[in-house]
């Protein structure tokens, strides 16, 4: 570091400790050392993540966040809970206070800088399954100003070859599964100088992490980013095209998740908040800035494959006060016999990621008590929409505007409508584009530009608001199905569907018909019980439930009966692989074919 940068960041130390004093006076008694007041501290976050206070222009969620929760818990301002707590189910926890992540991930800093030469700005591929790493490297990435690009285990040679290229990550970190693939394809991709394995083993041409991290110095200087520097970069898929790449800077994510991170997830500085998702998800680091601000507990089960048995033991043997799966998985788990666990410490339970069927939501809350709180965002955003504790719950609808969020249903114009008409689900960034939202497309000003329509971002979800605020979602704009000009959501179908006691689960989705253009085809998986029963007569009765508790245009006309759905990793239904099975490849979407 040259000099002038070392006076830079002399001062910019100085600044903040004497705003952490400032902040104390009173708070602490004369002979106590001076601390920031964590009310204050995280009060003023919050203000600042529901738009009221104006965006400072420097923050690092690491240096600002974890380092003071570190020097709280120092000074007994935390209970005894870590930071963070993993287990595998075979008997291996990891658990660190805020002190011992601090410790670890300034290691993994320093191994980033030293041994992979990122500097800020780089841009780094994290493809990890839940290994305590994946939150080290996810930190040591803030700390060094290295872009972190989130992927998933299950990405094919294609798919690393396409991220690498566009994004021209300088680096990799992985695991044994996908070391193979990279190596397979890291001759076309000039821009990859080094590869990190998280492994017991070696592998020729690559780094072993933890060898490297438990040599590593603990003494790493954070740098200091600028709100408006990125911090992570997404791929996310449409319905047509390449992935796209979705940036974020240091304050979207960093500051954009605090107030939904108490409103919605309700966390204190003595919560254990567990969400099942997988790391390789688009939206895994919404736990950590969710949870971490209020100085609670992330707690991470290995979870090597979904098993409802596992994670209702988990929940009973650990004391777990916060849960989030994917609707899927409550499907599964409200499967399951609940009277034979007891939950000692649950009492707040989250949703979101696809539609829940008021259905798993009544049997989750018959069975355990609590209500399951759904919310709704995209990896371009933060939370859009959700049911904070407290508020009334509408069954079946995804819940109010989060704020800052300004949310709307607009036309194609972008028009806002009146309640109760459908249209397209469209959060406000004229005049003011809400801080906590992505930057941009990379390299892709046409995709930014076509987001929008007037004053307001598309999300590419249909929906409709009701006279009390509350929204209700019909599908992706692709899965609406036009039928003879009626236009259905696939949602209130599948809702429709799940109640009755035969279907386990549904996908519903268009399927051309010679007369009405398109009409309503269910996919269903049936419960075991009415599995031999004849599908004749099912299918009638099915279409009879539906048509009485929906409208009767709304009627599945085709009905199948299938074994499973086609899944993401994440576990939401790939309504378009059922579509193209009914269209063909090119009329995979209908309205949009060429
Ligand atoms: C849980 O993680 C998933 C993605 O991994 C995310 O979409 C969801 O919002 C998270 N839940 C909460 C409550 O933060
Ligand atoms: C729905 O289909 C009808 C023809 O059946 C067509 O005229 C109309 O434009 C379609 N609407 C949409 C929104 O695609
Ligand atoms: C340290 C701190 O400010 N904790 C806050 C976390 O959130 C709860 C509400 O959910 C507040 O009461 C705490 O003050």
């Amino acid at each position: 570091m040259n000099q002038a940068a070392g006076n830079s960041r002399m001062l910019w130390l100085r600044g903040w400790v004497l705003q952490v004093l400032r902040n104390a006076r009173g708070f602490c008694g004369p002979q106590q050392p001076l601390l920031p007041d964590p009310q204050k501290i995280v009060a003023t976050w919050e203000a600042i993540s529901l738009g009221r206070q104006p965006v400072p222009e420097y923050f690092n969620f690491a240096h600002d966040v974890l380092d003071m929760w570190s020097q709280l818990e120092k000074a007994g301002h935390r209970p005894q809970i870590p930071a963070f707590w993993w287990v595998n189910g075979k008997g291996t926890e990891v658990k660190w206070n805020f002190e011992e992540l601090g410790e670890q991930s300034r290691k993994a800093a320093n191994v980033l800088q030293g041994m992979c030469g990122l500097q800020p700005g780089d841009r780094m591929m994290l493809v990890l399954p839940r290994l305590p790493e994946w939150w080290l490297v996810s930190v040591a990435c803030i700390r060094t100003g290295a872009v972190m690009i989130p992927g998933v285990s299950q990405l094919t040679e294609k798919d690393l070859k396409y991220r690498l290229q566009a994004s021209r990550a300088k680096s990799i970190i992985t695991t044994d599964s996908l070391a193979p693939r990279v190596d397979a394809i890291n001759a076309d991709c000039p821009f990859l100088q080094s590869k990190l394995l998280v492994s017991d083993s070696s592998r020729p041409g690559w780094m072993n992490f933890r060898k490297l991290l438990r040599e590593a110095s603990t003494e790493h200087n954070c740098v200091r980013t600028k709100s408006q520097d990125p911090l992570a970069i997404y791929f996310t898929s449409g319905t047509t095209g390449a992935p796209k790449m979705v940036e974020h800077s240091q304050a979207s994510y960093g500051l954009g998740f605090v107030a939904s991170g108490r409103r919605w997830v309700d966390l204190t500085k003595s919560d254990i908040f567990w969400n099942t998702s997988d790391t390789g998800w688009v939206k895994a680091a919404w736990t950590l800035f969710s949870a971490w601000p209020n100085g609670s507990c992330i707690f991470v089960h290995e979870l090597p494959r979904v098993d409802a048995k596992i994670i209702l033991n988990t929940l009973s043997r650990y004391p777990i006060t916060t849960l989030c799966c994917v609707p899927t998985i409550f499907r599964l788990l409200v499967q399951e016999d609940l009277t034979r666990y007891q939950f000692q410490s649950l009492r707040h339970c989250l949703t979101g990621g696809e539609a829940l069927n008021p259905d798993v939501r009544e049997k989750w809350k018959s069975h355990v008590g609590l209500e399951l709180h759904e919310g709704y965002g995209q990896s371009e955003t933060v939370l859009i929409c959700a049911n904070p504790k407290g508020m009334k719950i509408k069954s079946g609808s995804m819940g109010k505007a989060s704020p800052p969020y300004d949310v709307q249903i607009v036309d194609d114009e972008g028009n806002i409508l009146p309640p109760g008409q459908e249209g397209n689900l469209a959060v406000r960034v004229r005049p003011t584009r809400p801080f906590c939202f992505f930057s941009c497309y990379l390299n892709n000003p046409e995709k930014t530009e076509a987001s929008e329509r007037g004053d307001f971002y598309i999300t590419g979800d249909r929906a409709h608001k009701d006279k009390d605020g509350y929204f209700w979602f019909s599908g992706r704009n692709d899965d609406v199905i036009n039928s003879s000009s009626y236009r259905i959501g696939p949602v209130e179908v599948e809702n429709a569907l799940a109640e009755h006691p035969a279907v386990l689960e549904a996908a519903v989705v268009s399927s051309p018909d010679p007369i009405r253009g398109e009409v309503v085809k269910a996919f269903i998986v049936l419960s075991p019980s009415y599995s031999s029963q004849d599908p004749e007569k099912l299918t009638q009765e099915l279409q009879e439930h539906v048509k009485r508790v929906t409208a009767p245009y709304k009627y599945p006309r085709k009905v199948a009966f299938v074994s499973e759905l086609p899944k993401t990793v994440s576990g939401k239904i790939q309504r378009n692989k059922l579509r193209i099975q009914e269209w063909g490849e090119m009329r995979g979407n209908p309205r949009k074919a060429p």
